[in-house]
């Protein structure tokens, strides 16, 4: 097993407003390699009004955790799409070890191999700023108070544990989630090298 050269398969980890999604857009701009972000996904199903959104919708809204079975089939398929030949960026995905455990068997199967696990560190505090900011700006309906409190919960109970998981794959790399946008995406590119 091996990865194709200049292949990268990456995971941005991390709590809700640590900044996954605006590192993954940056670092799409600069490598082109793909972000595959499962809440952009399901938020897309919410808004078009499909089975999958309308199933969605009343996870995400309280800020619980689709069901497993769901999101592993969105990544199964979507990785395999042609546009991921150079490698992509997990954003948001997994966030549970049998997430986690799938996703290995799913790239086992394609023979390939997770290069990095970027993992952004924010404290709670700043993470809540940022939350409440983005709901005075964009209106996501889980940025409000209560679903907040419940995400950050959430992530603690179910996705933290991918922070040992990854650690002993000798694969996670720590970044410092606070700074500026620019000095944090410079952090990810002295990592990952691109
Ligand atoms: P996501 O879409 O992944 O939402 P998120 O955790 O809030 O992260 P996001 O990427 O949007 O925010 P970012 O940190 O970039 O998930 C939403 C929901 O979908 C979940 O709660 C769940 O219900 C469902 N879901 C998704 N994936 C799932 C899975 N695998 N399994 C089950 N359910 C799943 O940034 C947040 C804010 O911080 C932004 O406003 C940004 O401008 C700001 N910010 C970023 N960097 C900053 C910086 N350096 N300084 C200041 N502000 C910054």
């Amino acid at each position: 097993m091996g990865n194709a050269p200049n292949r990268l398969q990456l995971i941005f980890l991390g709590p809700p407003g640590a900044g996954k999604g605006t590192q993954a857009k940056i670092f799409l701009d600069r490598s082109g390699i793909v972000q595959i972000s499962t809440g952009d996904i399901l938020r897309a199903a919410v808004s078009k009004g499909t089975d999958l959104g309308k199933e969605a919708k009343s996870y995400m809204d309280k800020g619980e955790l689709v069901p497993d079975s769901v999101v592993i089939g969105i990544i199964e398929q979507r990785i395999q799409e042609p546009d991921c030949a150079k490698g992509f960026v997990l954003d948001g995905f997994p966030r549970t070890l049998e997430q986690a455990r799938a996703l290995d068997s799913i790239l086992a199967k394609l023979k390939i191999e997770l290069s990095h696990v970027i993992n952004f560190a924010v404290p709670d505090e700043e993470l809540v700023k940022r939350l409440l900011g983005r709901a005075e700006q964009e209106g996501r309906s889980d940025d409000n108070p209560e679903s907040i409190k419940n995400r950050l919960q959430v992530f603690k109970e179910k996705t933290q544990p991918l922070i040992q998981y990854y650690t002993d794959k000798k694969i996670l790399r720590d970044i410092n989630g606070l700074g500026t946008t620019a000095e944090i995406a410079a952090a990810v590119q002295n990592v990952v090298g691109v």
